[in-house]
């Protein structure tokens, strides 16, 4: 399968990295207009242009791998509206209970463990080394963060950013749009599209 990686950035060399990892996947290179980035990167992958490039390269599916949540939610939705395949990149060390629904377009980087019963959004990030313990809804667009652990039953709301290192206690909601900053420990639901931080974690803003 012959896959084209939107964006070239930090996040996309990494996804590069998972579909080289991938029995029976192909990446072609970058789609980016940063032309300068990802060329020259260790995987020697190709940047093959803007977006107008998509529809002229060869591919069977594609992957939005930008780490910013509502760009990639608005790539996403554009790619499906053209009628693009969205593939999850799954990296081979990343140990998912078979019973796990994992969404269109996710990234699930190195080391990442997902226990039975969760749901995995489509456009969801997974990052590297993340825990999502039993029964956890993880929405659409969501990045969790590398290091992140959610215990059971957490539901992380769709665009949803859970900072690195951060710690989400079993039964908790973070809402649609919120971000946990770095490091806090979440004992307690999260509004949608509020700013929480610290051990344990408190409401900054919105
Ligand atoms: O409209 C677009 C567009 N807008 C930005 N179309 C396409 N095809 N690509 C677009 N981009 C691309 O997003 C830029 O050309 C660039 O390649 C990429 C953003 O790269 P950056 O290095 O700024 O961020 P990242 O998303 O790769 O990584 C961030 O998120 C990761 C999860 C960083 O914060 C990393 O540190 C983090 N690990």
């Amino acid at each position: 399968m012959k896959v084209l990686i939107i964006g070239s950035g930090g996040h996309a060399r990494i996804v590069a990295d998972i579909l080289l990892a991938m029995k029976g996947v192909e990446p072609q290179g970058f789609i980016s207009q940063d032309v300068a980035q990802g060329s020259a990167g260790p995987l020697g992958l190709p940047v093959l242009g803007g977006d107008e490039a998509v529809d002229k390269i060869e591919h069977d599916a594609v992957v939005v791998a930008i780490g910013d949540n509502r760009l990639r939610h608005k790539l996403y939705d554009r790619l499906i509206a053209a009628g693009e395949t969205l593939i999850s990149a799954v990296h081979p060390t990343a140990i998912i209970a078979p019973d796990v629904a994992v969404g269109k377009g996710c990234m699930v980087c190195a080391g990442v463990i997902v226990n039975t019963g969760s749901r995995i959004g489509d456009n969801a990030i997974l990052n590297t080394g993340c825990t999502v313990d039993h029964d956890c809804v993880v929405g659409q667009h969501v990045h969790v963060a590398p290091g992140v652990n959610l215990a059971g039953d957490v539901t992380v709301g769709q665009g949803a950013f859970v900072g690195i290192g951060s710690s989400v206690v079993p039964g908790v909601t973070i809402g649609d749009w919120a971000t946990v900053g770095a490091g806090a420990v979440v004992i307690s639901d999260v509004s949608e599209s509020s700013v929480v931080v610290g051990v344990p974690a408190k409401l900054l803003g919105k």
